[in-house]
């Protein structure tokens, strides 16, 4: 594979000056080959969230720069051509020869897998980055790369690579006084399913970075069009604290300051932060070494075993619970609670599905050890708060009682059993779940439809109907007696919440069905949130998914008619078949309009279909766009409903 790029006659290769390559350049040649052969190795996948991982890559690196504390201002900005430029005011990667290769830090840094900043000289930097790639998967997997650092205060200094080639060796440019580096990269259309970057994906994984890393500023800037240039800065003094109370933004309060704990030992540090709401739901993000845990892992743990215990003891103490028997459970100690775990640790292991899960057993009895004491205090200090969060606390226990015996009526008049499954379900033939899908549908015309088009070899079908449900306010008892919700917890046959179990699903593929407008919007919100709320677990399996209807149907004279999945496609295809005309460029007003084949051929058949898996962030958001949508505030739901209509009718794209 070197051979091509050694004898490249791109006359922008410069032959490193003429000199010889050595055994250590052409294995770096290796490496960089082996990003683009198997990209999804390295960085997860190629799909747009891979697109914005190499972002969050390149500004991980700027911020072990501020965590070192030579760096405050990152700045994000995003150039025509879905191009991206990262400057940080930091000391700038050093520039001087790196002695194991005879090149330049700065090109180790670029060309050489896992340099990262330990080859910083000095500085020593735990492993961050996404996996810890570091800059050289992103130069690799970029059509260009061009880096300008000023290190010394006086010289600056610029290399540009080429698919992860140097161009040129490290070169003066001119001269500044300000230290700092500049990154500027184009993500390579020959590796990426989608180039163009997505704003607000942008501006939340830029706005977490600057909670995490208390008083760094980091600004994020949209130029793709010089007529609307959008811009956000990010800076929080609270940091942790402050991401909680963004996340209670437009919730109720059980009590006004947020709890914040922090220690540090043996070289490992903890932030925690903690505040009660009074809706029904934990929130809980934890974070190692600056990489969101979504697996969770051992740093939940311990805060998860410390705060039931700690909050019974005090219970126990206090006279507030007397028996054993009604001792509160992790559930009832985290309802309505919103928290922010972030541990930084000098050698995170990463396990489970998405590597998102952390392994250190030592940070478990740390975090443990470190709630317990600080909680205990915190409580004794302020009775009042306290008071506050037990009443919570023993309320979410009562209603958890109520809820299982709701639950067990329910079940003796069997609506529940899997025995009876919902009437409107037209179940498949397959019992094997790795065979089959369930559509759950919105509309009974467009259920019909598909009840008719499938194959009912392996395809079940679930018209939904009745009362929408707003989960918001409900707690798991009203859920199970909820006439739209019950018949998708009974067809999945799974349960809900603590007591769903994934490995009972009836089907692989749950696939919602609804229509591209405001009502289809508004049912894929609440199933995604409901799933979300109450099987996680089946959207971290990935068994979640949204179908994708076509919004067109294009017919020019006796030809078989063309479907076109948005806007572009739909001109692309009219354009292909030189005009149609009038009665030719069909819009669907909804899937129902749809006729059964129709249906199966443009949404339903898995060989020409496209559905869309569901990601943990697709669901995160619908529940957080629900929150505002269907929580008792009206005024910020009005103002968000205003902001972001697209936004909300569109929550999936
Ligand atoms: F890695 C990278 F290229 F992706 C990148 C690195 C991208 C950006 C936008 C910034 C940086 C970066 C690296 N900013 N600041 C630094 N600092 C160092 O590399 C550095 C500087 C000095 C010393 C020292 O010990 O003197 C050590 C290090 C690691």
């Amino acid at each position: 594979m070197s051979e091509e790029i050694l004898h490249s006659e791109n006359p922008s290769v410069d032959q490193k000056n003429g000199k010889d390559y050595n055994e250590s350049q052409i294995q770096i040649l290796e490496g960089l080959e082996a990003v683009r052969k198997r990209p999804g190795m390295y960085i997860g996948t190629t799909s747009s969230r891979g697109l914005h991982h190499l972002v969050h890559e390149i500004v991980d690196n700027a911020v072990d720069e501020a965590l070192a504390g030579f760096c405050t201002h990152i700045k994000v900005d995003i150039l025509p051509g879905e191009i991206i430029r990262v400057e940080d005011n930091g000391r700038g990667i050093p520039t001087g020869v790196h002695p194991k290769t005879g090149t330049s830090t700065v090109e180790v840094v670029y060309t050489v897998l896992h340099a990262g900043g330990k080859f910083g000289g000095g500085g020593y930097k735990v492993s961050g980055g996404l996996h810890g790639v570091g800059a050289s998967v992103v130069n690799a997997l970029s059509e260009w790369l061009e880096v300008v650092v000023c290190h010394d205060g006086e010289n600056l200094m610029m290399q540009r690579f080429e698919r992860g080639v140097p161009c040129y060796s490290l070169k003066k440019i001119g001269e500044q006084k300000e230290t700092g580096t500049t990154v500027t990269f184009k993500p390579d259309p020959e590796m990426f399913e989608d180039t163009v970057y997505d704003y607000d994906t942008l501006k939340s994984l830029l706005r977490e970075a600057a909670f995490l890393t208390a008083g760094l500023r980091i600004t994020l800037t949209d130029r793709r069009n010089p007529d609307e240039i959008e811009q956000e800065s990010f800076c929080y003094e609270g940091g942790v604290a402050s991401f909680v109370e963004f996340l209670n933004t437009n919730k109720g309060l059980i009590h006004d300051k947020v709890i914040f704990i922090s220690g540090t030992k043996d070289g490992s540090s903890a932030d925690i932060a903690l505040q009660y709401n009074d809706s029904y739901n934990e929130n809980i993000l934890s974070f190692a070494n600056n990489v969101r845990t979504t697996e969770g892992g051992m740093h939940e743990t311990g805060f998860k075993t410390a705060l039931t215990r700690v909050i019974n003891d005090y219970a126990k103490k206090k006279n507030i619970i007397k028996s054993d028997d009604k001792i509160l459970t992790g559930d009832d100690v985290r309802e309505g609670l919103a928290a922010v775990i972030s541990v930084k640790l000098q050698e995170p292991q990463f396990e489970g599905q998405t590597k998102t899960k952390l392994g250190n057993s030592e940070i478990r009895t740390m975090v443990d050890a470190l709630v317990q004491e600080k909680l205990t205090a915190f409580l004794e200090e302020n009775p009042a708060v306290a008071k506050l969060i037990l009443e919570k606390s023993v309320a979410a226990s009562r209603a958890r009682e109520a809820a299982r015996k709701a639950k067990e009526a329910t079940r003796r008049k069997s609506a529940l059993d899997s025995a009876s499954l919902p009437g409107k379900l037209a179940d498949c033939q397959d019992r094997n779940p790795e065979n089959t899908e369930i559509y759950i549908v919105e509309g009974d015309s467009a259920g019909g439809s598909a009840k008719q088009g499938r194959d009912r070899k392996y395809q079940a079908i679930l018209p939904l109907w009745g009362k929408m449900l707003n989960v918001e306010k409900a707690r798991v008892d009203r859920i199970y007696g909820n006439d739209k919700l019950a018949p998708i917890i009974t067809a999945l046959g799974a349960g809900i919440g603590s007591e769903f179990d994934v490995t009972k699903v009836r089907y692989h593929k749950v696939i919602i069905m609804a229509d591209a407008d405001v009502d289809g919007s508004h049912i894929r919100c609440l199933l995604l949130t409901f799933f979300f709320r109450y099987m996680r677990p089946l959207i971290e399996a990935g068994y979640v998914y949204l179908a994708q209807p076509p919004l067109y149907k294009i017919q020019k004279g006796k030809l078989p008619p063309r479907y076109a999945y948005d806007d572009k496609e739909m001109q692309e295809i009219v354009n292909e078949l030189g005009g149609v005309n009038e009665d030719g460029i069909q819009r669907y007003k909804g899937l129902g309009e749809m006729n059964p084949e129709q249906l199966w051929e443009t949404t339903m058949d898995p060989s020409c279909r496209t559905i869309r898996k569901v990601e943990m962030e697709d669901a995160a958001a619908a529940d957080a766009a629900f929150t505002l949508l269907m929580g008792d505030l009206v005024a910020p739901r009005k103002e968000y409903i205003e902001k972001h209509a697209k936004y909300v009718t569109n929550l999936d794209i």
